[in-house]
């Protein structure tokens, strides 16, 4: 798929450090492997309708931090993102509203697209629709269905079988292990698998967490004729085939936020390690809840914040940036919509302290030293804003070098 033009990103005297970042698996600050000096990122993309909220563009945005870090270090940086263009929620929202799901599915990538330009995001190298990639995904589910990490359950309203994922089988004979990512006990699995989209009480299956790999043909829904036969693909083995097709084998990071770390991640990395045997990523990243009214910000519910509105609405992208870089990316937050005018007199003030004649001015290469150790602490931007608060308050030395550090690192624009 097409992604959009990439944002300005200056180039800063000397070089940062690779971050630490905290990794959902081991529940530790960890430094991930970055062979040969370059990064490979896969951050689980929208299912695309309801697309932009601020939900979205913090998560989003915790990605295209930490790339800013890794840059800054020297590092290259490969990113691989995911649409999830063919999906249950999808395509009841379509039904629900007469769209026909492909237009809904396109308008929505269109101004998610939009929306990320404008917040000035890194856009992927790798942006990849689940429907680009259908014989991939068919060729893997037969793969894992010939090596017996795979079984058919008959199904009542379809021609066909489904096919599931054999987690016991994937346990016993691949290296993988049930909680590899996700350090929840099977209690907490089994609810957060009936939660997102799993069916641990579909009667058939091996084991209630098993995993969809394939849904047969139904009356009225998409499908593709495959070798694995006519139907679409289950979630999960989607992200795993598409993160490794573009990005290899042990990638750097794989990320998104932290209601996809079970059973998503969980399940991506089985199915990646019991079809080639290695580990899907070195760490796996997530970035916390944004809610809304008291609730997780989410379609379902309906309490979205859109970008596109805020933007319409004649907000800075700066200034959203700001107000969702306030808070530390794994923290679980609630959005004001007092936020924005708050992010807006931190956006002017800092316009005008660059600008300020000081007796005394803070060196500006101080400041650069001090954003450069935040960010390599598991990308904390709420220091990186305090220290911008003080530096500018008091006036800096060389605004210019502190204007490219802030485009750099935070992708604020002063
Ligand atoms: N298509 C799948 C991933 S393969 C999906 O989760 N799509 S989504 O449109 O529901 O969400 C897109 C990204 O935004 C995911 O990484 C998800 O974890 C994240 N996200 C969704 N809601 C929130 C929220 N309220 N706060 C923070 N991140 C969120
Ligand atoms: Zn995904």
């Amino acid at each position: 798929m097409r992604t959009w033009t990439p944002p300005e990103l200056p180039a800063l005297p000397g070089t940062g450090v690779a971050p630490k970042l905290f990794n959902t698996a081991t529940e530790r600050l960890e430094y991930p492997a970055i062979p040969e000096g370059r990064a490979h990122l896969y951050v689980c993309g929208i299912t695309p309708y309801d697309a932009t909220h601020l939900g979205h563009a913090f998560t989003y945005l915790a990605f295209d931090i930490m790339q800013r870090a890794w840059r800054d270090a020297g590092i290259e940086t490969v990113y691989a993102q995911n649409i999830t263009d063919v999906d249950d929620p999808l395509l009841e929202r379509a039904n629900a509203t007469g769209a026909d799901w492909r237009a809904l599915a396109d308008e929505q990538i269109g101004l998610f697209r939009s929306d990320m330009h404008r917040m000035g995001m890194l856009p992927p190298e790798h942006y990849i629709a689940v429907t680009e990639q259908i014989d991939e995904i068919a060729a893997a589910v037969r793969e894992l269905l010939d090596r017996g990490f795979a079984y058919t359950v008959p199904t009542a309203d379809a021609a066909g079988d489904d096919i599931y994922f054999d987690t016991a089988a994937a346990e016993r004979d691949s290296q993988w292990r049930l909680g590899d990512v996700a350090p929840y006990d099977r209690e907490t699995m089994l609810r957060l698998s009936a939660e997102r989209g799993g069916d641990p009480e579909r009667p058939g299956k091996r084991g209630p967490l098993d995993p969809l790999l394939w849904r047969a043909e139904r009356a009225g829904e998409p499908s593709w004729e495959t070798p694995v036969g006519s139907g679409r693909p289950g979630w999960h083995i989607e992200c795993s085939v598409i993160a490794r097709g573009a990005l290899g084998g042990a990638f750097t990071v794989q990320g998104g936020g932290s209601d996809l770390v079970f059973p998503h991640h969980e399940f991506t990395a089985a199915h990646a390690t019991a079809l080639s045997g290695t580990p899907l990523a070195h760490a796996y990243c997530h970035a916390g809840l944004v809610s809304y009214h008291g609730h997780k910000m989410s379609k379902s519910r309906g309490n979205l914040v859109f970008v596109s509105r805020l933007l319409d609405g004649g907000a800075d992208p700066s200034a959203i940036r700001l107000g969702l870089l306030a808070h530390h990316y794994r923290s679980e937050w609630e959005w004001h919509d007092s936020d924005l005018a708050v992010a807006q007199r931190r956006l002017e003030a800092w316009r005008a302290g660059l600008l300020r004649e000081s007796e005394d001015p803070t060196p500006a290469a101080a400041v650069v030293r001090q954003l450069r150790s935040a960010i390599a602490n598991d990308l904390d931007t709420p220091v990186m804003l305090a220290t911008l608060d003080a530096a500018l308050d008091q006036g800096v030395d060389a605004p210019g070098l502190v204007a490219d550090a802030v485009l750099a690192l935070l992708g604020v624009q002063l």
